[in-house]
């Protein structure tokens, strides 16, 4: 009986422990709207007041985090690009062009990668202008393992006061 008891309550706690570890990823991830507003990607200007390198500069990214880019597609695109072409606004060689058709003017970029990111609008005179920024992508701290193994000791320690009664 007792055995049963402490088996249904270890069962238990594993699954606590696992749904711990899932809410502590997702709770890791973050969705940012470039630009800082509500994603806009469009040209600066004095009037908008975007300037994407400095709100880019002012955040920490980690790999799993989104970028949301809110554009028409017939006006503005996202190309993810190298240093090199990023620097001189190069739109002819593109690592990953981002292009949506239709009215969806919702693009949401996972940064999957431990590494810079380097993005421009391809269309022309917008990336001289300053429509483009770099990420650098850092990885995601293992808050949910942490997370895990401190619920673990936990579970061992309510697991033996069960025991124990
Ligand atoms: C993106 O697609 C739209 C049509 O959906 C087109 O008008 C635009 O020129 C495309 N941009 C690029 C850079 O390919
Ligand atoms: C953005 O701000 C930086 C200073 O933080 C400045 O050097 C840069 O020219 C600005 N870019 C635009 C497009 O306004
Ligand atoms: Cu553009």
């Amino acid at each position: 009986m007792a055995r049963q008891g402490s088996g249904s309550a270890v069962a238990g706690s594993l699954i606590f422990v696992v749904i711990l570890a899932l809410l502590g990823r997702e709770a890791l991830a973050s969705d940012y709207k470039v630009g800082g507003t509500d994603g806009t990607w469009e040209v600066p200007t004095a009037t908008n007041g975007l300037n994407y390198s400095q709100w880019a500069a002012s955040h920490t990214f980690q790999t799993g985090d989104r970028l949301i880019f809110r554009y028409a597609p017939s006006a503005h695109a996202v190309q993810r690009v190298t240093a090199q072409a990023y620097s001189a606004c190069t739109v002819t060689n593109p690592l990953e062009l981002y292009n949506q058709s239709g009215s969806d003017l919702n693009l949401d970029v996972q940064l999957e990668n431990e590494e810079p990111y380097y993005f421009i609008c391809p269309f022309p005179g917008h990336c001289p202008a300053g429509q483009k920024f770099m990420v650098n992508v850092v990885k995601a701290a293992a808050v949910g393992l942490t997370q895990s193994l401190s619920t673990v000791a936990a579970v061992a320690t309510l697991g033996s006061f069960f025991l124990f009664f």
